[in-house]
């Protein structure tokens, strides 16, 4: 079986409708056909400022998510990064192997520091995508179920993996992103113009799958769309409307053209209906079913320590050889 490896932030608390549909839902799929390994990627989460209390909560609150949207833990291994020391030792090697401008070329920590201030961003905030790399190659991943942010950090992965493999010898797969042209980017409902994000959309034009369901039927309700009446997807110009229309099919399982049938001659008003209800139906038993492993946190950890030690027979392996291909002195 192809292996996948993937990870999501600890930092919001709730996943947002972005994350759900551009990742991890492909990665409930994924883990029926692949080898598939999935991580609360703490250690990334520390590129910002946390709070230590609510780092540790919002991290079991992932893990809870996940096993919510349908992560099972009987067919994919599903751990926390800083459970797996590897991923910070790979990636100290990683760093040795990037370039400074090619760091620098990185579009997300572009726009990232940017927000925060040149002062106030980190260096381990410049050095992300290099853990990234390191997180996807310690797994010798084949593919990289991801949104199209992260298209570039995936493409700086296959870089240094070839490079490496160049300069020292045949170590590392190189991994392929998979990311599934539909779901790719989901936008805001207020500014159908920028990706649905934790820190860049305001609370209205996000939709965090924890919220109160009646928060979410009425974000759902006022998504702006535009003067036109005609229910079509065309992204260009109609860009509030084919956001809608996406995040209709995928959750209906049913074709954008098939949509635009039915909607044939009807209001913006009677999408927006539909599909609050739609998203009120998927998100009341996803909250359900998150409290409910909330609500157990023995063996929420449990199924962590499983999935951590699961990884680190796969990623000391990986290590271990890069170690001794780079030249370190083995230890006796
Ligand atoms: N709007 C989106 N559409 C499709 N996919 C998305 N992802 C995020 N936003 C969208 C994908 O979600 C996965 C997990 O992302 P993350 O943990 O790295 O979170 P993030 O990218 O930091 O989430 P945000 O909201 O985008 O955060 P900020 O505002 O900090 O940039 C990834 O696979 C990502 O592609």
């Amino acid at each position: 079986r192809p292996r996948v490896l993937s990870g999501i932030q600890p930092t919001a608390g709730s996943f947002h409708l972005g994350n759900y549909l551009g990742a991890v839902r492909q990665w409930v799929a994924l883990q029926e056909s692949h080898d598939a390994f999935y991580m609360v990627v703490d250690l990334h989460a520390i590129t910002v400022p946390q709070d230590p209390a609510e780092l540790r909560a919002n991290t079991r609150l992932a893990a809870a998510q996940l096993l919510a949207a349908g992560l099972d833990p009987e067919r994919c291994t599903l751990f926390v990064q800083s459970h797996v020391p590897e991923h910070a030792q790979l990636g100290w090697v990683m760093n040795c192997l990037t370039g400074f401008g090619e760091a620098s070329r990185m579009t997300q920590f572009k726009d990232k520091s940017a927000k925060q201030g040149a002062d106030r961003a980190t260096v381990g905030l410049f050095t992300y995508p290099i853990l990234q790399v390191a997180d996807i190659l310690l797994y010798q991943a084949n593919e990289v179920p991801v949104g199209e942010d992260q298209r570039q950090h995936i493409e700086l992965t296959r870089d240094l993996a070839e490079r490496f493999n160049g300069r020292f010898g045949e170590t590392f797969t190189i991994p392929a992103p998979y990311i599934l042209k539909e779901t790719a980017k989901i936008y805001d409902l207020q500014d159908p113009a920028i990706k649905m994000s934790k820190s860049a959309s305001t609370p209205k034009g996000l939709i965090n799958l924890l919220d109160d369901p009646k928060t979410t039927a009425k974000k759902v309700k006022s998504a702006v769309t535009d003067t036109d009446t005609v229910i079509r997807f065309d992204p260009e110009n109609k860009a509030g409307v084919s956001n809608l229309l996406t995040i209709m099919s995928v959750l209906t399982e049913t074709s954008v053209a098939d949509l635009e049938k039915s909607y044939e001659g009807k209001m913006y008003g009677a999408l927006k209906t539909d599909l609050a209800e739609v998203m009120v139906d998927f998100v009341t038993p996803f909250r359900t079913r998150t409290q409910e492993y909330l609500d157990d946190p023995e063996t929420l950890d449990s199924v962590l320590a499983k999935g951590a030690e699961k990884a680190r027979a796969v990623a000391a392996e990986t290590l271990a050889q890069t170690y001794a291909k780079v030249g370190f002195l083995p230890a006796k």
